[in-house]
């Protein structure tokens, strides 16, 4: 009787440790990116899961006779001596003693996908292509690094004592308000889609104190935005027994910290790749709303039309100014109007028309709302009466404030905003990996 003891081993060598079998046969498996003929010999470069690997053929190596199942496109393992390059530091490459074809393909490549980037095809092909998109390295890349940035959220605020959460996605109401909820059909009754996991993360800060999550949420956004997903991955704490909302802001602080570090570290080949000039973090400044409306009228001349929010164009001049006056890539506004901020959001005692609350810019864009939550039952219901809200409603959420709940805040971080803006994509979609826009539900 055959037994599984869990040996994960496969006989292959990674390409990080081709220096310590130099002079070697080995083997690796992989994908064939690309063959190119020479005089002679040719070139056969493999694509592993994380490296695109050198291989070289000539009938000098070998007793083996490369033929024509051997494609672009195939999946194989290959045998080979392990040999320095001669023609490029630091690199190794493998002198091809076999070739098994484990696989091959269909139908050639519908693009060309194996030079250093995909020759400017337009996003919408990129997109409808994406199988295929994604095998190039620089495209790979971009999610590698997306899963450093989520990492580094997940190791940091483990690291912090925070737990994590998973909170469901199907939910009697919505979260944030607005417009944008999606609406669904749950055996005849209406139910919404997960705007963000905000009453759940709340719900649990009397039990865990700090929790997080990073999961899709859903914003039925009806405009065609180079901004705006209609499901997006957000990464949102909530943290208990807070002295104010600036122990938020510190918390992000230090997790931004240890992302960019965990990127430089972990993901310097993705770094490299991509050209990515990853963001200083020293110091964040902080601006009041009120404050940075002035600096958008005084420094730069713009004549403000509304008061309770900034336009895109008004976040990029406070980019610009976070920039020149502090050498600063990131820029926190805090006390945003209370008008356009959620119901759960916490007045200032000293000046009820705002908020405790931010939003972090990153290179003039936002990518984080968060901010300090009314924790008192009847303070909380007195706002949702001002609001024309049913408490009715919110029962289940309500029970966090009825049964008592401490002081707290947290926020949401957008994960496709925060790469699309480290990588200097001009539309989010590139920062997503299957996008779901108004016009788009494939791949
Ligand atoms: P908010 O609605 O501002 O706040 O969202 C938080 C962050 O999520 C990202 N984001 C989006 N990304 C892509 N496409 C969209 N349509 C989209 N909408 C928002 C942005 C934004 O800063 N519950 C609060 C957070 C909190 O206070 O804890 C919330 O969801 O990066």
């Amino acid at each position: 009787m055959e037994k599984i003891d869990g040996n994960i081993s496969n006989g292959c060598i990674e390409y990080r440790d081709f220096p310590l079998y130099v002079n070697q046969v080995i083997s690796i498996k992989g994908m064939i990116h690309r063959i190119r003929e020479m005089t002679g010999f040719s070139f056969v470069i493999i694509r592993t899961a994380r490296d695109v690997v050198q291989c070289v053929y000539s009938p000098d190596f070998s007793a083996y006779r490369m033929d024509e199942r051997v494609v672009e496109g195939c999946a194989v393992k290959i045998s080979g001596k392990v040999v320095k390059d001669e023609t490029r530091e630091d690199r190794f490459e493998l002198q091809i003693h076999g070739i098994e074809v484990l696989s091959s393909p269909a139908e050639q490549m519908p693009i060309v996908i194996n030079k250093k980037q995909l020759d400017n095809i337009p996003l919408d092909l990129n997109l409808n292509l994406r199988p295929v998109t994604l095998r190039n390295p620089k495209e790979r890349a971009v999610f590698k690094i997306q899963e450093g940035i989520a990492r580094g959220f997940r190791e940091f605020l483990l690291s912090q004592g925070f737990t994590e959460i998973r909170t469901p996605k199907i939910n009697a109401q919505g979260a944030e308000g607005g417009a944008n909820i999606f609406k669904l059909d749950y055996f005849g009754k209406s139910v919404f889609l997960a705007q963000s996991p905000q009453f759940y993360k709340q719900m649990l800060v009397p039990i865990y104190e700090r929790v997080f999550e990073v999961g899709p949420v859903f914003r039925a956004e009806h405009h065609d935005t180079s901004r705006h997903l209609n499901e997006y991955i957000s990464m949102d704490f909530e943290m208990g027994f807070i002295d104010s909302f600036y122990d938020i802001m510190n918390m992000e602080t230090g997790t931004l910290l240890y992302i960019m570090d965990l990127l430089q570290r972990e993901y310097a080949p993705e770094v490299a790749l991509l050209n990515v000039s990853l963001p200083q973090i020293d110091q964040i400044p902080v601006v009041k709303f009120m404050d940075a409306k002035e600096i958008i009228t005084k420094k730069f001349k713009k004549k403000i039309t509304d008061y309770r929010d900034f336009e895109p164009e008004e976040e990029q001049l406070l980019g610009k100014w976070a920039k020149q006056e502090f050498n600063s890539d990131f820029l926190f506004v805090t006390h945003y109007p209370s008008e356009k901020r959620p119901f759960y959001a916490m007045d200032d005692p000293a000046d009820p028309t705002y908020t405790l609350s931010f939003d972090l810019l990153f290179r003039g864009i936002e990518i984080t709302t968060g901010g300090q939550r009314i924790h008192d039952y009847h303070q909380q219901i007195a706002k949702m009466m001002a609001r024309n809200m049913n408490p009715a409603d919110f029962e289940s959420y309500l029970m966090a404030h009825k049964y008592g709940m401490p002081p707290h805040g947290g926020l949401g971080l957008g994960l496709e905003r925060i790469t699309m803006h480290l990588l200097g994509f001009k539309n989010v979609r590139s920062a997503s990996m299957f996008p779901r826009d108004i016009n788009r539900v494939t791949p």
